[in-house]
């Protein structure tokens, strides 16, 4: 009987590890669907900065939300000017670092992203890891590639009412994708 238990265990194994990667994100995708009050389409908006771009980040980051299960609603690579740069930092404009941020920001093109999925905005942050390099965690983004505060590779949106603020700001909604 216990040799029959075994035989059930590992025939179980085998079969959940036979399922692909995109197979298990479908089971989650639809256990989180069938939850009440959850909002497994929560939108944020992810950036890869200059430095993120030059420094060949860009399929890292990617593969970061792709397999941690959120989903890629709109893409583009751009040269933001400077207004719209203003704009998205514009909570920032009085601090002492704002010209060295409007330089870096402009110093090559940038990686724009919707991501979508349940706390997309959390969980966002928590993936990119905090500002300054001193509280980045180990496996965070910034905690694995960044050095200083001022070259810290990704944006993210830091709540609901920013996210949907920047997606407007950066996206037309014909650029965004709903899949
Ligand atoms: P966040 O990007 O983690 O949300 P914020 O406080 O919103 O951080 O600041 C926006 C950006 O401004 C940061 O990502 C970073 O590029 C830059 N920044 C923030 N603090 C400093 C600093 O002390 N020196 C230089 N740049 C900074
Ligand atoms: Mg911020």
């Amino acid at each position: 009987k216990n040799k029959e238990k075994i035989t059930t265990k590992l025939t179980m194994i085998s079969a959940t590890r036979g399922f692909s990667r995109w197979k298990v994100l479908e089971y989650q995708i639809r256990a989180l669907a069938t939850m009440p009050n959850m909002n497994y389409k929560e939108r944020t908006y992810i950036m890869i900065k200059p430095d993120g771009v030059q420094r060949k980040l860009i399929g890292n980051v990617i593969t970061r939300f792709e397999n941690r299960g959120f989903r890629l609603s709109a893409l583009k690579m751009m040269r933001p000017d400077k207004s719209l740069l203003e704009t998205h930092y514009k909570e920032l404009k009085d601090l002492p670092f704002f010209p060295h941020l409007m330089d870096y920001m402009q110093s090559g093109p940038v990686v724009c992203m919707i991501w979508e999925g349940y706390e997309a905005v959390k969980i966002g942050r928590l993936m990119l890891g905090a500002t300054k390099p001193i509280d980045s965690m180990p496996g965070t983004v910034r905690g694995d590639f960044g050095q200083v505060s001022g070259r810290n590779i990704v944006h993210g949106s830091d709540a609901l009412g920013s996210a949907e603020r920047e997606i407007a700001l950066w996206f037309k909604p014909e650029e965004i994708l709903e899949w």
